[in-house]
């Protein structure tokens, strides 16, 4: 397809169709791993996995930390699927492609997608291994014109100009600090407003100034495109960033952002991540 016009409904379909005759799993549940966070997947039970370079239309995932694989199973009884690994602006791909799994989520029967990242912290009450529930986000490549929905649109999935003011769903970010409390995490879970950049260079000092002056509290390079477009077609949003390093934000500091780090940390925490999550799809209504 035309980097413009991405893929059409018929398409996605297609590879839906495909998934679901190979597997008895109906998922009610979409799961997103973020880097150093794919542990989630391997906690499905009855597993039925794809590799991403298996299905059709699917793009692959390049980047190291990211398994490449679709997984379907169970979570505690709950039927899911789960992407160990996503597709980023950065690795070259046109933006519907990035997003086109969220698309097959939905027609595979999901209703509410549960989204992680790892970020850098912009906050500065923030500490690394913190986990933030996402409330808001700020789209800076949308600003310039690069939004998933840009091209023509589909009424199939949604509408021409859906609403983002209440993208993170209120309740499940309520539910994440109910299980958070539960669970012990009182003092690393935090809430804010995560924003997104293409990447894949990290920003300067100056641009996490500028970003923290507009209201961000943490800074990376996925999730809100996939916000979007499971937004547009109608699934309810979860999302959470675990803060693996500190943005540098003054000229003293000897600080350097790397992907080392970033895969460290969530090494470290990853564990307590896919607790809370796991535990949040069990409570999870479904209609
Ligand atoms: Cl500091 N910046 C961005 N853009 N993405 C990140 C990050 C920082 N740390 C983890 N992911």
């Amino acid at each position: 397809p035309e980097a413009n016009k991405g893929y059409s409904y018929e398409d996605c379909k297609a590879t839906a169709d495909w998934l679901l005759a190979q597997t008895d799993v109906r998922p009610t549940v979409g799961i997103v791993c973020g880097s150093g966070l794919g542990g989630l997947a391997d906690m499905l039970k009855d597993q039925v996995a794809f590799n991403y370079k298996d299905i059709p239309n699917f793009p692959q995932s390049t980047v190291h930390g990211h398994a490449g694989r679709l997984v379907f199973g169970t979570l505690k009884g709950r039927p899911c699927v789960c992407m160990q690994g996503r597709f980023h602006l950065y690795e070259g791909y046109p933006i519907q492609k990035i997003t086109l799994p969220m698309r097959i989520f939905k027609l595979l029967g999901v209703e509410t997608v549960m989204l992680t990242n790892a970020a850098g912290g912009l906050n500065q009450d923030f500490k690394v291994g913190d986990i933030m529930i996402i409330k808001d986000h700020l789209n800076m490549p949308g600003f310039a014109g690069n939004n998933p929905l840009s091209g023509p649109n589909d009424e199939r999935f949604g509408v021409r100009f859906p609403c983002m003011s209440d993208a993170y769903d209120r309740e499940l970010q309520q539910l994440a600090m109910d299980v958070g409390q539960e669970l012990g995490y009182g003092d690393f879970l935090r809430e804010g407003v995560y924003c997104v950049l293409g990447g894949p260079s990290f920003e300067t000092i100056a641009e996490c100034r500028m970003l923290h002056k507009l209201g961000a509290d943490a800074v990376g390079m996925s999730t809100v495109h996939e916000v979007i477009i499971a937004r547009h077609c109608g699934m309810r949003v979860f999302a959470l960033s675990l803060i693996t390093n500190q943005a540098v934000m003054d000229y003293d500091s000897e600080e350097k952002a790397n992907h080392e780090e970033v895969l460290q940390t969530g090494r470290q925490r990853a564990q307590q991540l896919e607790r809370l999550v796991s535990t949040m799809v069990t409570r999870i209504e479904h209609n």
